[in-house]
């Protein structure tokens, strides 16, 4: 009699960037599995040609799928691959993890093609879940899960489970990704990497208190500069993306990991995200003692020009000043500073706005080399602002589907809509060609683009400077050469390639 299937399926919907690489959270939960015996095979629908057929024909004698996902379009896929699934395997349960369940679950679960989610950490849950699957027993008591009962159909949530930290968790099944055939997507053979858990802070837009909670812990220096040494020499690779919610908490770990890593010897670029009044408690000379260990950018939320608004952002840990500052001593340290901003938050005017386009411009013409990267707000449930956001008649999707448009490039709030909301994205399109900006994946930009670019930089700054953006004929040109060169991009746009390669 042969042995029924110990496979576990994942799949990991395109999430409309190019900055392709390994889904960490996926190769997270994959570690439990392979430990306890299971064979696990990840489908990434950016790297895998025909990934709707390949995910049908890996689930034949598979246990279950497993999906990944954040709020936004990576949900339209999940919803088309789940209900393919359900429809040929009405049995095998559909699980989602991952931010988007995490924040929703009940919404989640409801959907009529998933069967269980899981509620934060996934490490842990997911094993007993598929262990359960696999003794054909119920999800019952599992921590940290809801699931659909068999008989009522009605919805169950079991408790919570605690939050582990980062030194308890296993290390990440990185042997399971394909980095070829990332590479062959954004150009750069990169990874992610987490040295840390949640954030002391809680900036009201942000959601990391309520799946991390606010208790930052971290490797110690002496483990990550093992750790990350030895993935880049492992895997090839030329980047680590650190994404950690603030990886310079601690001040002397920073720096024992940047000494570790000159120790070492191997030589790789690595990026982190930090908050501007923790990159300000670093002297200068430290920070180059950062950069010969091969820190390249540290991105960091800005967020606005406007002392008002970043009070009720609720960043008081940040004044306008630590801006500069951080962007100064980065400047001269040789490190990449990169801002993040906001438009759009309720509460922020046409002055704020202002406000906040004459920071950037002050800081890119002060600081050549600094870089910002701007987003409309988007009221994420679970954020401290969505009261607020409410009481300004944010409607938000009722259903896990209607949230697939839901996405910060695009955002339209009832207090930015219309002409206003057209205007500030032709003002975000200027801000994009006024400086430059390096994505982490590099994008391919042949040197008719870089020229157009360049050439329109001048009027965008002028633009930019005056608040004046109507007929934007530079953009149009932009956007005519960007067409002739190159092709056309879907809404969610990372690209599909036809390659040959897929991770399992
Ligand atoms: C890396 C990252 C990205 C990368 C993703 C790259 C990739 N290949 O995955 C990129 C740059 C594309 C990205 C884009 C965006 N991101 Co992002 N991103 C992150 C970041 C910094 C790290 C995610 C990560 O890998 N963590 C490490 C892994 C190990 O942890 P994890 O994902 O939490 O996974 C655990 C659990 O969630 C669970 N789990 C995860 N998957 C699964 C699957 C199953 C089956 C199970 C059972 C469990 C499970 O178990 C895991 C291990 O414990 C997080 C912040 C953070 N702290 O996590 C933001 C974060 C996820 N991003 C966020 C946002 C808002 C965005 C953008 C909208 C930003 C923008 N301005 O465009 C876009 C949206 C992309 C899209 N198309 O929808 C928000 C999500 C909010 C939300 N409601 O979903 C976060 C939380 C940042 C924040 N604090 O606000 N992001
Ligand atoms: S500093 Fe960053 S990670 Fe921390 S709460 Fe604010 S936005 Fe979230």
């Amino acid at each position: 009699m042969s042995r029924p299937s110990r496979k576990v399926v994942f799949f990991f919907p395109a999430f409309s960037s190019q900055e392709a690489t390994a889904p960490l959270g996926i190769l997270a939960v994959s570690t439990p599995l392979l430990r306890a015996g299971y064979q696990v095979c990840i489908i990434d629908s950016t790297i895998t040609p025909n990934f709707h057929k390949r995910t049908l024909e890996e689930l034949d004698g598979a246990l279950c799928l497993g999906v990944s996902l954040v709020t936004g379009p990576m949900i339209r896929e999940t919803v088309q691959i789940a209900r393919a699934v359900k429809k040929r395997y009405p049995d095998k349960p559909v699980i989602l993890g991952g931010w988007h369940p995490s924040l929703l679950p009940d919404q989640t679960l409801a959907a009529d093609c998933v069967d269980i989610v899981v509620k934060g950490q996934g490490e842990d849950a997911l094993l007993e879940i598929v262990q359960r699957i696999e003794a054909g027993e119920s999800i019952q008591g599992v921590a940290g899960a809801g699931y659909k009962d068999s008989h009522s159909g009605k919805i169950v949530f079991n408790a919570p489970r605690h939050l582990k930290a980062i030194r308890e968790m296993p290390p990440k099944a990185y042997h399971l990704a394909d980095f070829d055939a990332y590479e062959r997507v954004c150009g750069r053979r990169w990874a992610m990497y987490t040295s840390s858990l949640a954030c002391p802070y809680n900036c009201a837009y942000c959601t990391n208190e309520g799946v991390y909670g606010r208790k930052w812990n971290a490797l110690d220096a002496a483990q990550v500069a093992e750790e990350t040494s030895d993935l880049v020499s492992r895997y090839g690779l030329s980047l680590l993306w650190i994404v950690d919610d603030n990886f310079l908490v601690d001040r002397e770990r920073a720096i024992a990991i940047a000494e570790g890593l000159l120790q070492r010897g191997v030589k790789f670029d690595w990026s982190i995200q930090a908050s501007t009044n923790l990159v300000c408690r670093f002297s200068v000379e430290e920070l180059k003692l950062l950069r010969r260990a091969g820190l390249s950018q540290v991105a960091q939320g800005a967020d606005t020009g406007s002392p008002k608004v970043m009070r009720l952002m609720q960043k008081d840990f940040q004044k306008i000043e630590t801006i500069y500052h951080a962007a100064d001593k980065l400047s001269q340290a040789g490190i990449r500073p990169s801002f993040n901003m906001i438009f759009g938050f309720p509460g922020e005017g046409e002055e704020e706005r202002k406000e906040s386009i004459a920071l950037i411009m002050d800081v890119c013409r002060r600081y050549p080399g600094a870089e910002f990267w701007t987003n409309i707000f988007t009221p994420y449930p679970g954020a401290p602002v969505m009261q607020r956001a409410f009481e300004l008649g944010i409607d938000v999707p009722k259903t896990l589907e209607g949230w697939v448009d839901f996405f910060p490039r695009y955002t339209v709030l009832p207090w930015l809509e219309g002409r206003r909301h057209r205007e500030v994205q032709t003002m975000r399109e200027y801000l994009r060609i006024a400086f430059n900006r390096v994505p982490i994946g590099l994008q391919r930009k042949n040197t008719l683009q870089r020229l157009v670019h360049g050439m329109i930089g001048v009027p965008a700054r002028w633009r930019l400077d005056h608040s004046f953006y109507s007929l934007p004929f530079e953009l149009w040109l932009k956007d005519t050469v960007n067409r002739w060169l190159s092709p056309p991009k879907t809404k969610v746009d990372a690209h599909q390639l036809e390659a040959e390669a897929v991770s399992c």
